[in-house]
């Protein structure tokens, strides 16, 4: 009976609470990097050890319908912050590198822009990916974040043997061997340790992390903290806490370290006390890099992983957190990064950015597991072009390929449809898949004799017309190239490369 009535008390508190915010709320924005869709234990995988994030998915809403805009790197960051596709931005083709002279346009509004305007405190923390430039042109610092500690790009682009492999000084599995010089840890625009120390690197991070949390509650001002983390992302690392302590190699170890700092940021936010006004929203860049095999991540029952628009490249697991104000449960809407920033927006109470947003406020989910506003999710390769527009469009439950082509990044499994040998191919009409009753992609919908899909074609060429008349694509910029010079070094005049950049 007590159980019964508390229970309807929280439902009358939940329902009253979006009207009656006591104070803006904080938002910790979590971003993995090249993790599937299968690798947490809350998403079915049966050696990974999650505790903490397993611990977010069964206290709050966990997401199985949700995607990133891209299948690699750069252009799903410029997606979350901007609430916009990559096209828009320009963050297209492939990902920047370390030398590269674009980044996302200093024109673009981040969340953190768009939360500066009504004072909160933010910062960023980890993996970066979307610019350096001259002088640090695109640094977190120049795109609404306080502060930044972390590194500026993926982690595999150095020297190898600057990496943390098992053990440690062994020779890097796999090929990494891209970058001239080591990787570097920037505090905000300045290099602050290079090459970085990987088994050290969460610790930085998750004091950092603390001390930003602390100094904002106790000035009582509102927060966002964004932290993409490069744990997931090859070659995996993990410090003394964490390597041999999971059931799965290498990448186990660095899931669980990486779960951890999780952990101590929900520890934190209990701390500092404002657990119960914090939106923890937590999910990842692109799928599983199956081309390192047992090293890299899982994209479950989805198809292929990195580098592909199947779903595998591209559904992610996601999982919002907020005691008190989210019900606990399962939502099988449609919803993507691109609608993170549009729900800040409302949540915090601030204007949108004046432009062309591809994101729709998701609150209704979020607070009511109610319905998406999100009628498609649209699927642009690793090259966006006008010439070949979307390679794949998501209707309700349906996705339409138009066309299809395998990756370096997902080769190894023994699906041929993944490998780099399976070239683009273009279908006309498009491939149909119900993703309801066939997630894994696996048995396309047969037109003949079925009205009714060829309305749902019909229908399915219509969106993406009307989608396309709306694109105007930003001027690319890793078209812009890379420049030696631009590469972070800490004393510059130096030589020979990358072994003399040691600070
Ligand atoms: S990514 O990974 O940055 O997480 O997308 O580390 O697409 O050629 C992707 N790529 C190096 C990478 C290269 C990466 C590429
Ligand atoms: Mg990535």
């Amino acid at each position: 009976m007590a159980a019964v009535l508390l229970a309807l008390l929280n439902l009358l508190l939940l329902h009253l609470r979006p009207a009656c915010l006591a104070s803006p709320p904080n938002f910790v924005l979590i971003f993995a990097d090249d993790l599937g869709f299968g690798d947490l234990g809350c998403y079915g995988h049966p050696s990974s050890l999650t505790p903490n994030l397993d611990r977010l998915a069964s206290g709050g809403l966990r997401l199985t319908d949700f995607y990133c805009t891209s299948p690699v790197c750069s252009p799903s960051r410029a997606s979350l912050l901007t609430g916009r596709y990559q096209t828009r931005s320009g963050i297209y083709p492939g990902v920047l590198y370390p030398g590269s002279v674009g980044g996302l346009p200093l024109n673009e509004t981040t969340i953190a822009e768009m939360l500066k305007t009504v004072g909160y405190a933010t910062a960023a923390v980890g993996k970066w990916h979307l610019g350096f430039g001259p002088n640090g042109t695109y640094l977190p610092t120049n795109q609404g974040f306080d502060k930044y500690l972390g590194v500026p790009y993926s982690h595999d682009m150095g020297p190898c043997r600057n990496l943390t492999c098992f053990p440690p000084d062994v020779k890097c599995f796999g090929y990494c061997d891209i970058g001239r010089v080591t990787v570097p840890l920037m505090q905000n625009e300045f290099i602050k340790q290079q090459p970085v120390d990987f088994l050290d690197l969460e610790r930085a991070y998750s004091d950092f992390a603390s001390d930003f949390i602390t100094k904002a509650t106790t000035k009582k001002q509102p927060f966002f903290l964004y932290y993409p983390s490069h744990h997931t992302h090859y070659p995996q690392y993990a410090g003394p806490g964490a390597a041999g302590r999971s059931l799965r190699g290498p990448f186990g170890d660095a899931l669980l370290e990486f779960d951890t700092t999780v952990g101590n940021l929900l520890a934190t936010l209990e701390r500092t006390g404002v657990i119960n006004n914090t939106l923890v929203f937590f999910t990842a860049d692109n799928g599983p890099e199956l081309m390192r095999m047992s090293r890299g991540g899982n994209s479950g029952p989805l198809k292929c992983g990195k580098g592909t628009t199947y779903e595998g490249g591209m559904r992610e697991p996601a999982i919002a957190y907020w005691p008190g104000t989210i019900r606990p449960g399962v939502t099988h809407e449609l919803a993507s990064t691109l609608d993170i920033l549009p729900t800040i927006a409302r949540l915090a109470g601030t204007q949108l950015p004046q432009v062309q947003l591809d994101g729709v406020d998701m609150t209704e989910i979020l607070l009511h597991h109610g319905k998406s506003k999100r009628e498609a999710m649209m699927f642009y390769p690793t090259d966006p072009s006008e010439k070949y527009s979307l390679f794949a469009l998501r209707l309700g439950k349906y996705k339409a390929h138009f066309y299809t082509r395998g990756a370096t990044h997902s080769g190894t499994t023994p699906d041929k449809d993944c490998q780099v040998f399976a070239v683009l191919k273009a279908h006309d009409p498009p491939l149909i898949f119900d993703l309801e009753a066939d997630p894994s992609e696996n048995y396309p919908l047969s037109l003949v004799d079925r009205p009714d899909l060829q309305a749902l074609v019909h229908k399915i060429l219509m969106v993406k017309a009307q989608f396309e008349a709306t694109m105007v694509f930003g001027e690319s910029q890793t078209g812009k190239g890379t420049d030696p010079k631009l590469e972070p070094c800490c004393t510059p005049q130096c030589s020979p490369k990358p072994s003399c950049c040691q600070c």
